[in-house]
């Protein structure tokens, strides 16, 4: 069994620190650390208790390394379930190495990606989604991202999952059991209620899985894409924004030929702001390479900023554009920009409300001005929570997305399947099929290839 070794890892970042962390999990923990480390009061720590720290010298035969604080953790009550030694030195790259090569060479062997995590896993102290949630929490970078890694860390809803895989089973067995008896015509499962199970269940995994569009946003960054006619402003607007010199701006069409894209975080939700080429025919290759990749940002983000002249005269431009975005079906922002040069007689964003009715959240700004920006930001804000506010447990993660799905369908066929009277040997198909989606998710059915698959993306030492 692959737990059988004791490994050991940087815990720390590699490189220069105040202090490093090095870390031994497995059986023989505390007896390699003990071969290389002596207590000043000459304590031998072996034997002692759990949750204890001494004070003491890392040392190579009679070369001293360094002066350390090293704690013990007996399994289980560790992060892995099994003996942990923690050794804080100082954070020096060589003092750092040099531990490591010693703790290796007493017996330890180095730890791959995760593996500190994994066997937390396999050990029973957390289930899957935990695990998963430990990498989510250690790359959070907004306030958002962190609570919804907390949450999943704390249990989220693998609970409920697991219940739910509780209930199917109870159900597959009873249908397992009337095929057994198939020839006396008996029906264990009761079809009534377990049409109400498939379907308390269908609007469960339904709701998880549409909160994966909201999740996965908040997880990576809201993608908001910045399009409209050359010298409307956007890269003015994304400089706004990011209150930075980001983007070239000039009074010349077409400055703007790459997208340019960066990060704000805005009441503790990460956005990525993506300035693009103004949407324009154009006999210029370069330009027109600019153009198609405005568009692509534009299906690809979560939130469309269309943003416009209010002194520009070709309204007819303006709404031929938006004709064409709003097909893309996102969510929409109008912009009417420059408003400090505005004579007042413009009317042109009621006009383009009257036509597109669907385009709710309009604002008239002046980038050079600063004029709006904090407004346009607290909509954007707002727009955010509106996608997310459908649902209270939001699913982030790929792999749970994809079998959630999984399961939705098979719960759905096996409904159809009780409509049309299909016979119960049929139905235990697709429920066992289900039953395998909402374990993989838990982890209550992990395949090597699974785990293999989510601890790879982990770093090293954790
Ligand atoms: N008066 C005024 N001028 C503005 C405002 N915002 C942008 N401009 C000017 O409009 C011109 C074009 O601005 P940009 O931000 O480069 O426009 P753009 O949409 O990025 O243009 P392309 O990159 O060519 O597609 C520049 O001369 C800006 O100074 C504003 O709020 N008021
Ligand atoms: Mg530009």
């Amino acid at each position: 069994m692959l737990l059988e070794n004791t490994i050991v890892a940087l815990a720390t970042p590699s490189g220069t620190g105040a202090i490093g962390i090095i870390r031994i999990s497995g059986k023989e923990s505390i007896s390699i650390a003990s071969k290389c480390f002596k207590s000043h009061r000459d304590i031998n720590i072996i034997n002692q208790a759990s949750h204890k720290t001494f004070l003491g010298w890392i040392k190579d035969d009679e070369r001293i390394i360094d002066k350390v604080l090293l704690t013990i953790y007996k399994g289980p009550n560790s992060y892995t379930g099994e003996n942990i030694v923690e050794i804080s030195c100082h954070g020096s790259q060589y003092i750092l190495q040099e531990i490591l090569h010693l703790i290796v060479k007493n017996g330890a062997e180095p730890a791959k990606a995760g593996e500190f995590t994994l066997r937390a896993f396999l050990n029973r102290k957390m289930d899957l989604t935990q695990a998963e949630a430990v990498a989510d929490l250690i790359s959070s970078e907004s306030k958002a991202s962190h609570e919804l890694a907390i949450n999943q860390m704390r249990g989220g809803y693998s609970k409920n999952i697991s219940d739910l895989r509780g209930q199917l089973i109870h159900f597959a067995s009873m249908i397992a059991l009337e095929l057994d008896f198939s020839e006396e015509d008996v029906e264990f499962a009761n079809r009534n209620e377990f049409l109400k199970l498939l379907e308390k269940i269908e609007t469960q995994l339904k709701e998880l899985s549409d909160s994966f569009a909201y999740g996965s946003v908040i997880k990576n960054g809201v993608p908001v894409a910045i399009i409209g006619k050359p010298n409307a402003g956007k890269s003015s607007l994304l400089n706004a924004l990011l209150n930075e010199d980001k983007a070239i701006v000039s009074e010349i069409e077409g400055t703007t030929r790459d997208s340019i894209e960066d990060t704000l975080i805005i009441e503790g939700i990460q956005f990525r702001f993506i300035d693009t080429a103004g949407l324009r025919d154009t006999e210029d290759k370069i330009e027109l390479i600019g153009v198609k990749r405005a568009i692509e940002n534009a299906k690809k983000a979560k939130i469309l900023v269309y943003i416009y002249d209010v002194t520009d005269k070709d309204t007819d431009g303006i709404l031929e554009q938006l004709k064409s975005i709003i097909s893309i079906d996102k969510r929409i922002i109008l912009i009417q920009n420059k408003m400090d040069i505005s004579s007042g007689k413009e009317n042109t964003i009621n006009l383009i409300k009257k036509e597109f009715t669907q385009l709710a959240i309009a604002i008239s700004i002046s980038t050079n001005e600063k004029v709006s920006i904090n407004k346009l930001k607290k909509i954007l804000v707002k727009t955010v929570n509106e996608i997310g506010n459908s649902s209270q447990t939001i699913v982030t993660n790929v792999r749970h997305h994809n079998s959630l799905n999984k399961a939705l369908k098979d719960i759905q066929s096996i409904k159809k399947a009780m409509k049309d009277d299909i016979s119960g040997d049929l139905i235990s198909v697709d429920l066992n099929s289900a039953i395998y989606s909402l374990g993989e998710i838990t982890g209550e059915i992990d395949s090597d290839e699974v785990l293999g698959n989510i601890f790879q993306n982990f770093c090293i030492g954790k």
